[in-house]
C-alpha cells in the first residue's frame, strides 16, 4: 500500500545532522520510504491513502543499540541496600549482583523470561523505539544463552520491531567456573559460540572488559572467534578503569565499543581510523553516581561517531525510557540535542551494523519513523521523561503501542 504523509517537518538526521526538510512529505510503499522532500517538490502520486500529519516533527524511528532487557528477577532490593549503606562488595559476597540475576534467569522458563522482557521492551517503544539490540550474558552456559536469544528473535516476532541479538557469554564467570576464567572463555569459544551461531540465534558477539570481569587477552579470544563465524563485535570497554578494551574492538573492527567513561585518547584515535562507534551509557554512569566522564571533547576532536543507549538491566542501568537518555547525553556528558538525537537514530543504525537499512529519513531505507507533537526537535532531549504525544509509525505502518 502507498501512503502519502505530509503537513509535518522532518529532521532526516542524514550525515549525523537534523538535516532539515521544512514543510516535507514522506511517500512510503512496500515498508521503504519511496520519496521524501520538501512537499513542494512531490511529483504527483497516486497513493491509496494520504495522512495530514498536523505539523509534527519527523525522526527516524529511536534505535536503542545497546540492553539487556531479557533478564529474570528483580534488583531494585540491592538498590535498597546500597542507600541504607551496604557496599558492592557486600552485596556480592551476600550473593547478590550480576549471580543473582543469573540465578534467577537460570531458573526462568523461556516464556517468563519473554513475558517480562516484553513489558520493559513496550515501555522503550512506547518511547519511540522501533530498533533495539538485546544481549543474553545472564545465561552463562550454553542452555541458557541460548533460552536468551531465543527471547530476543520472540521479542522481533512477536513485536512491530527489528531486534538484534548480541551473545554477551562473556559477561560474568558462572559459578561453576569459579576461579577458571581461562576455560569458560575457552567453552565460550569451542562450544557456545558455534551452537548458537549455527543456530542463527546471534548478530554480534559482545564481552565485558573489566579487571572485575575478563582481561583484554580473554577478550580477544573471544573476538577471534567470533571473526572466525562471521560474526561482528562489539565491546563493554572502558567502563570503570583503562583496560585497552578500546583499542582491541577498534583492532577487530569493532561494532561499537560502549560506556567509555575511561578510555584515552589513544583508544578515539583507533576507533575513528577504525570506524568503531562510541556508545554512552548516561543511565549506568548516573544510576552508579560514577564521577568520570567519558571524554566528548575528545571524540568530536577524533571523529567518532556516538550513540546514546539505554542500557536496560537490572544492576547498573535499569532504564525504560530512550528519550531520557537524551536529555542525560545532554545534561550529564554535554552533548548537543543534535548530536543525542543522532546518538539514537544514524549513529545507533552504525552501532548496531543497520546502516544500509535504518536510522535516516531518506528513499530506499525503512518506513520507521515517528511524527512528534513538539515545538523543535530539541524538545525531545529537552523534556525530561513524560511520554510526548506522537504518531509511532513501523514499516509505513501507524502502530498504537
Ligand atoms: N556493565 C554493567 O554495568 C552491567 N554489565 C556490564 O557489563 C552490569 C549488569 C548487572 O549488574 O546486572
Ligand atoms: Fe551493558
Amino acid at each position: 500500500m502507498r501512503t502519502l504523509w505530509q503537513h509535518c517537518h522532518a529532521a532526516t538526521m542524514v550525515g549525523g545532522r537534523y538535516s532539515i526538510i521544512e514543510d516535507a512529505a514522506i511517500v512510503t510503499s512496500a515498508g521503504l520510504i519511496e520519496w521524501i522532500g520538501p512537499r513542494t517538490e512531490l511529483q504527483p502520486v497516486e497513493a491509496d491513502r494520504e495522512v495530514d500529519m498536523g505539523g509534527a516533527w519527523v525522526t527516524p524511528g529511536l534505535i536503542d543499540c545497546h540492553t539487556h532487557a531479557v533478564f529474570g528477577g528483580n534488583r531494585s532490593g540491592e538498590f535498597e541496600q546500597r542507600l541504607q549503606g551496604v557496599s558492592y562488595a557486600e552485596i556480592a559476597a551476600q550473593g547478590g549482583g550480576i549471580a543473582s540475576t543469573v540465578r534467577a534467569t537460570r531458573a526462568a522458563s523461556e516464556d517468563e523470561l519473554f513475558a517480562s522482557a516484553r513489558q520493559r521492551v513496550q515501555a522503550l517503544m512506547r518511547d519511540g523505539v522501533t530498533t533495539i539490540e538485546v544481549k543474553s550474558g545472564y545465561g552463562l552456559d550454553l542452555a541458557n544463552e541460548r533460552k536468551m536469544l531465543r527471547v530476543a528473535r520472540r521479542l522481533a516476532d512477536e513485536l512491530p520491531l527489528t531486534v538484534r541479538a548480541t551473545c554477551l557469554a562473556a559477561h560474568a564467570l558462572p559459578p561453576e567456573y569459579g576461579g577458571r576464567a581461562d576455560d569458560y572463555i575457552s567453552h565460550i569459544c569451542d562450544e557456545m559460540l558455534p551452537a548458537l551461531a549455527d543456530e542463527g540465534l546471534v548478530h554480534a558477539v559482545d564481552a565485558f572488559c573489566e579487571h572485575l570481569a575478563f582481561s583484554p587477552a580473554q577478550v580477544e579470544r573471544v573476538f577471534i572467534k567470533a571473526r572466525e563465524l562471521g560474526l561482528p563485535v562489539k565491546l563493554h570497554a572502558e567502563q570503570l578503569s583503562s583496560q585497552g578494551g578500546a583499542s582491541l574492538a577498534a583492532r577487530y573492527q569493532a561494532l561499537s565499543a560502549d560506556h567509555l567513561e575511561f578510555m584515552t585518547e589513544d583508544d578515539a584515535r583507533a576507533m575513528a581510523a577504525a570506524g568503531t562507534v562510541a556508545v554512552l551509557l548516561p543511565g549506568a554512569f548516573y544510576f552508579l553516581r560514577e564521577t568520570q566522564l567519558p571524554p566528548l571533547d575528545t571524540l568530536r576532536r577524533h571523529g567518532v561517531k556516538v550513540a546514546l543507549a539505554s542500557d536496560l538491566n537490572p544492576g547498573t542501568s535499569p532504564v525504560l525510557s530512550l528519550r531520557l537518555m537524551l536529555n542525560m547525553g545532554c545534561t550529564l556528558f554535554r552533548m548537543t540535542p543534535e548530536e543525542a538525537l543522532a546518538g539514537v537514530t544514524v549513529h545507533a543504525a552504525a552501532a548496531l551494523g543497520l546502516s544500509a537499512s535504518h536510522g535516516v529519513l531518506e528513499a530506499g531505507k525503512l518506513a520507521d519513523f515517528v511524527a512528534w507533537q513538539i515545538d523543535r526537535p530539541a524538545d525531545l532531549a529537552y523534556w525530561l521523561g513524560g511520554e510526548l504525544p506522537k504518531r509511532v509509525v513501523r514499516k509505513g505502518h501507524e502502530i498504537s503501542n
